[in-house]
């Protein structure tokens, strides 16, 4: 069986009327900027691209949510905006590095589509050799609009056209859906191209491997308390079963990790920041995980409601996050919405 690359792949689905010419050259833009990231993340220490950014007055650099930004947070940005400049697919790129959307320079054609992207999830775990990654979002630039601005980003999450991210991990990954399954690629690095190494991807819908950061227990509102403390009763809880945690702390690997062998991946609202309703943002994050999960199985929801159904109303509008083994994710939001029932009643 001769191996599958990206290019015949999206080939593939374009011919059967999944993905049009314009969107398949777009995810191949994507695909060709992530590979150069990872040469970029794959040079550690020997790059002069580890640690903070530099501000133009001096000190750190921060970005728009007011975290520090770290050099590679800054160079996988421009990799892919300069990347995405100039093939004519896109109307406009937003990211969690700029405060609003960027439009296509003048100097080059516009297309239909918009780009939304983290491009370094898991920031934190680059100084320590660990993994992180890319994740993108895919939109359609509404009708009509010839200079997309940020409103016309927020779509709910069920519009998007595509979504994937890219783990730089001990394998360079690219994981995929344009709405037809979802599709893992490894890098093959001597060729230099994707190959299809998982097609349809499955989360098993019941698991008893969870991923939380336990530190802010103390900050959860009662029902995540109530899940998570019933989780950690084990066998001799109410759920009568022991369940493992596992934490990478960059959400593109946990998703990985759910994606590969299932699991539920958690990151709630709480009390430690009242200004934020959850840590994950919505269009960069969330909205394109809940679509790899959802075509791979699996669900997405924010405790209450499904993810994809939130209509946003910023561009950097957070998110609580409960995804993956679909049974799992029910039973977490049963609790929430339970909860919310007997608040009322
Ligand atoms: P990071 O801040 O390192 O970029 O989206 C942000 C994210 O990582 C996720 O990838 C990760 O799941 C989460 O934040 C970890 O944050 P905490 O260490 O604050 O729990």
């Amino acid at each position: 069986m001769p191996s599958i690359s990206l290019t015949r792949h999206l080939i593939e689905e374009q011919r059967s009327g999944h993905v049009t010419p314009d969107l398949r050259l777009l995810l191949e833009v994507v695909a060709r900027a992530c590979k150069r990231i990872s040469v970029a993340v794959g040079k550690g220490a020997l790059g002069d691209v580890l640690g903070e950014a530099a501000a133009a007055g001096g000190g750190d650099s921060i970005n728009v949510q007011g975290e520090a930004q770290k050099k590679l947070d800054v160079i996988s940005n421009e990799i892919l905006l300069e990347a995405n400049a100039w093939g004519g697919h896109l109307a406009a790129c937003a990211s969690e590095e700029m405060e609003h959307c960027q439009q296509i320079p003048d100097a080059f054609p516009r297309g239909n589509y918009l780009l939304v992207f983290d491009p370094l999830d898991g920031s934190s775990n680059i100084d320590i050799n660990a993994s992180v990654g890319t994740i993108f979002s895919v939109l359609r630039c509404p009708e009509g609009v010839s200079a997309a601005q940020d409103h016309d980003f927020l779509q709910a999450g069920s519009t998007q056209v595509a979504a994937g991210y890219c783990l730089y991990g001990p394998s360079t990954m690219l994981v995929l859906t344009i709405g037809h399954g979802t599709h893992a690629f490894t890098l093959d690095r001597e060729q230099g191209s994707f190959v299809l190494t998982t097609g349809h991807m499955r989360i098993p819908a019941q698991t008893r491997e969870f991923a939380i950061n336990m530190s802010n227990q103390r900050h959860w509102e009662a029902p995540t308390q109530a899940y998570v403390g019933d989780l950690l009763a084990g066998q001799d809880g109410p759920r009568g079963q022991d369940f493992n945690m596992r934490w990478v702390a960059a959400m593109v690997g946990d998703v990985h990790r759910i994606l590969t062998r299932g699991g539920i991946f958690i990151y709630p609202w709480d009390r430690k920041d009242p200004a934020k309703p959850g840590k994950l943002r919505l269009m960069y994050e969330a909205n394109p995980m809940a679509m790899l999960v959802e075509q791979a199985g699996g669900a997405a929801t924010n405790g209450r409601t499904r993810i994809l159904d939130i209509a946003p109303t910023s561009l950097h509008q957070r998110v609580p996050v409960f995804l993956g083994s679909k049974d799992e994710v029910e039973t977490a939001t049963r609790y929430h919405l339970q909860h919310d029932a007997s608040a009322a009643a």
